[in-house]
């Protein structure tokens, strides 16, 4: 990527909105200059806009379950749990409510505020989701928020997840829309964005995000953070995902992304959507503690904390407690809502 010293080329209308203020129709150009500052003139605005918005010590952290895994008859190229690649992943069919109970009681213990269920569908049936919703009610009555990621949903499903009590949706736009067909060929673009529209509607916290360091380009890193901010509403919750290499997997040999380009990614996406909750997400385990610690600095302030995401690992809660404490970062569960 080209570094342009010049400040001044972003133009002035995107200096004035950078302030704060919430806006919904950031062009390629503007977004490509913020990308182009110098790296410490752009950490400094995403700090400044940050603390306008946020207390700039507290991260919220959410614990993940896959509570229904592999088998998946999507085509999505980074994932392990997709059936059509080898990735030597034991397939496990809907957890049971109550050890989905018992793992997010752990969490709680642990410290975690949310807790997010994740399951391996290209969309669920109506009858998993009358078992997902025991899952959440369970769930919020242990005092934490809730929030499920279980791929396509119709009106019916978000009303239903609605009425029983979900806080959160994650449903993830991954890429550009021109580098998607790169890595997905079996729902579309629109599919997704009919999903998060339908979610909207319903009233429930939209978690929407990417993942970054699959071969795509900084155009393409920069379109997918300006159709996240661009959506009618910001979502409330935005993961920033580092592609996981998994073994077995079409994006398994993709070259490394520099790392300084996933911050600036998170510095950007916290000037585009100021008031978002920017979460640090997958990836983490392959981060030092100080790409971790300039990632909070650029604006991210959730994690996803235990020792596994969904089928892969992730830094070890007392790893995590420690990193907290050196950088004085304390951990907050406040509901966007
Ligand atoms: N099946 C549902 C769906 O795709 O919406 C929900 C589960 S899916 C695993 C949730 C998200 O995890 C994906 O949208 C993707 O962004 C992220 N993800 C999956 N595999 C990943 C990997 N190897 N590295 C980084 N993120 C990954
Ligand atoms: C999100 O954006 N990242 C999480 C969560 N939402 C569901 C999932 C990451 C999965 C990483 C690969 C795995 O563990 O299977
Ligand atoms: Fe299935 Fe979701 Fe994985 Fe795609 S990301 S293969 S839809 S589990």
């Amino acid at each position: 990527m080209s570094v342009n010293p010049n400040i001044d080329q972003i133009s002035p209308n995107a200096q004035l909105n950078i302030a704060n203020s919430i806006k919904n129709n950031w062009q390629l150009d503007e977004v490509k200059a913020l990308y182009a500052l110098p790296f410490n003139d752009l950490l400094f605005k995403a700090q400044t806009v940050h603390r306008d918005n946020f207390d700039p010590n507290e991260v919220q952290i959410s614990s993940l379950l896959s509570i229904k895994t592999g088998s998946c008859s999507e085509d999505c190229g980074y994932c392990p749990q997709s059936a059509r690649y080898d990735s030597d992943l034991t397939p496990e069919a809907l957890m049971p409510v109550d050890e989905v109970i018992k793992s997010a009681k752990l969490a709680k213990d642990q410290g975690a505020s949310r807790f997010c269920m994740g399951a391996a569908w290209r969309s669920p049936k109506d009858k998993d989701i009358e078992r997902v919703v025991e899952m959440v009610q369970g769930v919020k009555a242990l005092g934490m928020e809730t929030c499920v990621t279980l791929g396509m949903l119709n009106d019916k499903q978000t009303a239903a997840l609605k009425e029983g009590g979900l806080d959160y949706y994650n449903h993830n736009l991954d890429t550009s829309e021109e580098y998607y067909s790169e890595v997905i060929t079996t729902r579309t673009y629109q599919d997704r964005l009919d999903t998060l529209e339908r979610v909207r509607d319903s009233g429930i916290n939209v978690c929407c995000g990417g993942i970054v360091g699959m071969g795509e380009s900084d155009d393409d890193r920069a379109n997918l953070l300006i159709e996240l901010a661009n959506l009618p509403k910001h979502p409330e919750s935005v993961p920033i995902n580092m592609l996981v290499k998994v073994e077995g997997t079409p994006l398994s040999n993709t070259e490394a992304l520099d790392p300084l380009v996933f911050i600036r990614t998170v510095a950007v996406a916290r000037i585009l959507m100021p008031q978002s909750r920017v979460r640090l997400s997958a990836g983490r385990k392959e981060m030092s503690d100080e790409m971790q610690a300039l990632c909070f600095f650029a604006g991210a302030n959730s994690i996803f904390y235990g020792d596994k995401l969904l089928t892969t690992d992730n830094p070890m809660s007392n790893h995590d407690l420690a990193l907290f404490d050196r950088l004085g970062i304390y951990s907050g569960g406040s509901s966007y809502a």
